[in-house]
């Protein structure tokens, strides 16, 4: 059996962790290290390795990620945000259960990270 993620055990209550928002299959949580005024994770409860492992394997369920992100947004900031996954070690992930950044409040005009 694999160790459960960093994020599993926030939503298990293992370690502290701010949880913004959570619904049946998915949760969100403040990201540690914040790189926008709003920087949160959403992440499906299910651990998915990467968004593309997601989408084929339940393309509902990254749309869900979605539209929490989207409600979040709205919810933190002005209602609009930047969505990011990294996918894979060369790209920046480092915790391979998939999760979405969202990035919003004032955020500057046309950067891509
Ligand atoms: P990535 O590099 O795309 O895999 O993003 C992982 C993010 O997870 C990174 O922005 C920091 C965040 N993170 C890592 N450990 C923790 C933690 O224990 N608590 C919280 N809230 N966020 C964490």
């Amino acid at each position: 059996m694999t160790e459960p993620s960093i994020f599993t055990r926030i939503l298990q209550g293992d370690i502290p962790g701010e949880i913004v928002a959570e619904t049946e299959r998915v949760f969100a949580i403040k990201d540690i290290a914040p790189q926008a005024p709003v920087h949160l994770l959403v992440i499906p409860k299910t651990p998915y390795r990467d968004v593309a492992e997601l989408a084929a394997g339940d393309p509902s369920l990254l749309a869900e990620v979605v539209q929490v992100a989207k409600d979040l947004a709205a919810e933190h900031a002005d209602g609009d945000y930047r969505l990011l996954f990294n996918s894979g070690a060369g790209a920046g992930q480092t915790v391979f259960h998939v999760h979405a950044h969202v990035l919003a409040g004032g955020l500057g005009e046309k950067s891509l990270v």
